[in-house]
């Protein structure tokens, strides 16, 4: 992508087009029952940077995928990555009091019905795909798989127990990769590899890889900001992992070996995308995006 511009707008453009698509896939405000789903939509609609749904159109659109076969995962990966928001800011987890600039959801509408929340925007992300019917079954299946592995013990839940199991002690680098690889790792993982599972063809080792670089790159860029970032920019308070007894790759590296570390893997991802050649123009762009964010 030659011109920044040109990837701004077109970042802009999949923010619009994923807000398009929730809003058509959550249930109204006004159906029974009323409070649940007013919560849902309060929990992921209008906020965010959607980058995992702009993940799924930018891999799926570079690999010729028919753009009307990638909301439905555009979807069900942001939909899963509100459920994981949502739980995370509990008060038996991270205990948070603002999320994209507002009240947590359970600081809303209590900590039950915040539980509830998640539990029906982690089912509706799977119901999302499964009624996809533009895309072939056995592509739709792999999708399926591919999220429900990202959901799991192996992902996003073991990924959070192992994090509670590390809080208040110190660990390794490989201990913290192996941790934010399960959490963070595999929703961005999930988010390329069912964009490219939307397509006929994929690079899929190389695919796998560059999720890799760039979901390690996204969580050490986060743990910058926790330290560097303002509550205004971030619509939450700095220093929460801190406060926490997390190890932050900030801790373990010190801010300006954190952003060596993020830039390294920065390049590695670049490397990744070389099988898609011209193509990879604006994944090349969200890359350094991710990367350079300022929230
Ligand atoms: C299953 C409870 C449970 C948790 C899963 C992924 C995860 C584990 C928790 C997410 C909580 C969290 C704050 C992780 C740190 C990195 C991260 C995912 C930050 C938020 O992502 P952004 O910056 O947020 O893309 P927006 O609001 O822009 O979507």
């Amino acid at each position: 992508m030659s011109r920044p511009e040109d990837g701004r707008a077109r970042l802009g453009g999949f923010q619009e087009r994923t807000e398009r698509a929730l809003e058509a896939t959550l249930p109204g405000a006004g159906e029974e029952p009323r409070r649940l789903h007013e919560a849902m939509r309060y929990s992921t609609l209008d906020g965010g940077k959607r980058l995992r749904p702009t993940l799924v159109y930018a891999v799926g659109e570079a690999l010729g995928a028919a753009s009307e076969t990638l909301d439905a995962p555009a979807c069900a990966v942001e939909l899963l990555h509100v459920y994981s928001l949502v739980h995370d800011d509990l008060p038996a987890m991270d205990n948070a009091a603002l999320r994209r600039g507002r009240p947590t959801c359970h600081r809303r509408y209590g900590e039950a019905n915040a539980i509830l929340v998640g539990d029906a925007l982690q089912a509706l992300a799977f119901e999302q795909l499964i009624g996809a019917t533009t895309i072939p079954p056995r592509r739709r299946l792999r999708m399926l798989a591919e999220l429900a592995a990202t959901s799991g013990g192996h992902g996003l839940v073991g990924g959070q127990f192992m994090d509670l199991e590390a809080t208040g002690r110190r660990i390794d680098r490989q201990s913290l990769e192996d941790i934010h690889l399960r959490k963070t790792g595999a929703l961005i993982r999930s988010a390329v590899l069912l964009g490219a599972a939307a397509a006929p063809q994929a690079p899929r080792r190389a695919l796998k890889a560059y999720a890799r670089c760039i979901g390690l790159a996204f969580q050490i860029k986060d743990d910058i900001l926790d330290v560097e970032g303002d509550i205004q920019m971030l619509g939450k308070p700095s220093g929460s992992d801190r406060a926490r007894g997390l190890t932050t790759y900030s801790e373990l590296l010190g801010t300006a070996g954190s952003a060596r570390a993020a830039a390294e893997l920065l390049e590695e991802a670049h490397g990744k995308l070389e099988p898609l050649g011209e193509r990879a123009g604006f994944l090349h762009w969200l890359s350094d995006y991710i990367v350079n964010r300022e929230h």
